[in-house]
């Protein structure tokens, strides 16, 4: 294992690192302080050849210009909250609304764009970033003094891992989710729709076409939602019978049925053979097919398209907080907060 680190570029005259984290068969995984951002994750296809297989760029100025949140640290909660309330101990929260008329992945300036602390540890067979930020008691309307860490590790048996861990000095809600969007193509020339997911889910949440969470669980079975067998994205963009349910693609949580020695979900590209196999602790992954852009910077010479990558986002439930059975986001004072998410590279 080794790595290097290396400016990113300036904010505010302030030094933003970028760490290029690599193992002995040449995985690499690199990582900036800007919003605990993966930047670039390279791994070899069937016949060897390494590509970038995640959205990012070369310049900081372009992760700060996005709005996508491109490969970020997501937080304080991913996902909406109606309308931005929320009652703790009696309490009434406002967090500020900036989807529609909910908040999301946090609200304004949150995580993904903060500038967090870095820290290096190197072991024989894992190299681990880990990134620290303190999130002030009232920052976007949460509660509590909130100390998070988002640590990245790549290992000797490549594997990528994301770990979170947090403590807080007042009840507070707190959710993350790493928000890269794959394509394991190697090529941002082409869309996703040819790669397959599986997904160990039996029930995925209802959304509103804004996106908020109804709270009905509904069983996959018969529809583009069934994921419990691989299944090409493409049927997610071109059913017409499920244009009421869909968003041009998925934008849609799936409650994970947390079967022992099952994956969770497992992305595939059978033309290049790569895969990722994902097992996380949380309930729920959210399948982001990248269904539009704002004006986000090219990825490459051509402007940048709906269904270039997706986003896996291993989580709990959003909207949580509003529904029985979508899980606990609750974090208290004294308890130590740790999920991890791991990634198989194949
Ligand atoms: C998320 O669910 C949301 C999308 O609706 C949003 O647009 C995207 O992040 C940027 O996954």
């Amino acid at each position: 294992m080794k790595y290097r680190r290396e400016s990113f570029g300036t904010i505010d005259g302030q030094t933003i690192w970028q760490y290029w984290l690599e193992n002995s068969q040449g995985y690499q995984l690199a990582v900036t302080e800007y919003g605990a951002t993966i930047t670039h994750l390279i791994m070899p296809d069937k016949a060897g050849k390494m590509a970038n297989v995640v959205i990012g760029y070369d310049h900081l100025g372009d992760f700060v210009k996005q709005q996508a949140y491109f490969g970020a640290t997501v937080g304080r909660v991913a996902g909406r909250i109606a309308h931005g309330t929320f009652e703790l101990n009696g309490h009434k929260y406002q967090a500020p609304i900036n989807n529609g008329l909910n908040t999301n992945h946090g609200g304004p300036h949150s995580f993904e764009s903060q500038i967090w602390h870095s820290a290096v540890v190197e072991k024989n067979d894992a190299i681990s970033i880990v990134f620290t930020l303190t999130s002030p008691d009232g920052e976007n309307g949460f509660p509590g003094n909130l100390a998070v860490t988002t640590t990245y590790t790549l290992n000797e048996a490549n594997e990528w891992l994301v770990d979170y861990q947090a403590i807080t000095d007042k009840t507070t809600l707190f959710n993350p989710t790493c928000h890269v969007y794959l394509n394991l193509t190697g090529d941002f020339d082409q869309l996703v729709g040819k790669h397959t997911l599986q997904i160990d889910s039996d029930r995925f949440g209802a959304i509103q076409p804004d996106g908020l969470p109804t709270g009905e669980l509904v069983p996959v079975t018969g529809s583009v939602f069934d994921l419990r067998q691989p299944q090409p994205l493409q049927a997610a963009f071109d059913s017409s019978a499920e244009q009421n349910t869909l968003v041009n693609g998925f934008d849609h949580p799936f409650l994970l049925n947390q079967t022992q020695n099952t994956a969770d979900a497992i992305l595939r590209d059978p033309e290049s053979g790569r895969s990722i196999t994902i097992n996380t602790q949380g309930n729920a992954i959210v399948v982001y097919t990248a269904n539009g852009f704002g004006d986000e910077p090219n990825l490459t010479d051509k402007a940048i398209q709906p269904h270039q990558a997706v986003a896996i986002e291993a989580q709990m439930m959003p909207d949580a907080i509003h529904h029985a059975g979508f899980g606990n986001i609750v974090l208290q004072p004294g308890e130590q907060y740790h999920r991890q998410t791991r990634y198989q590279l194949n």
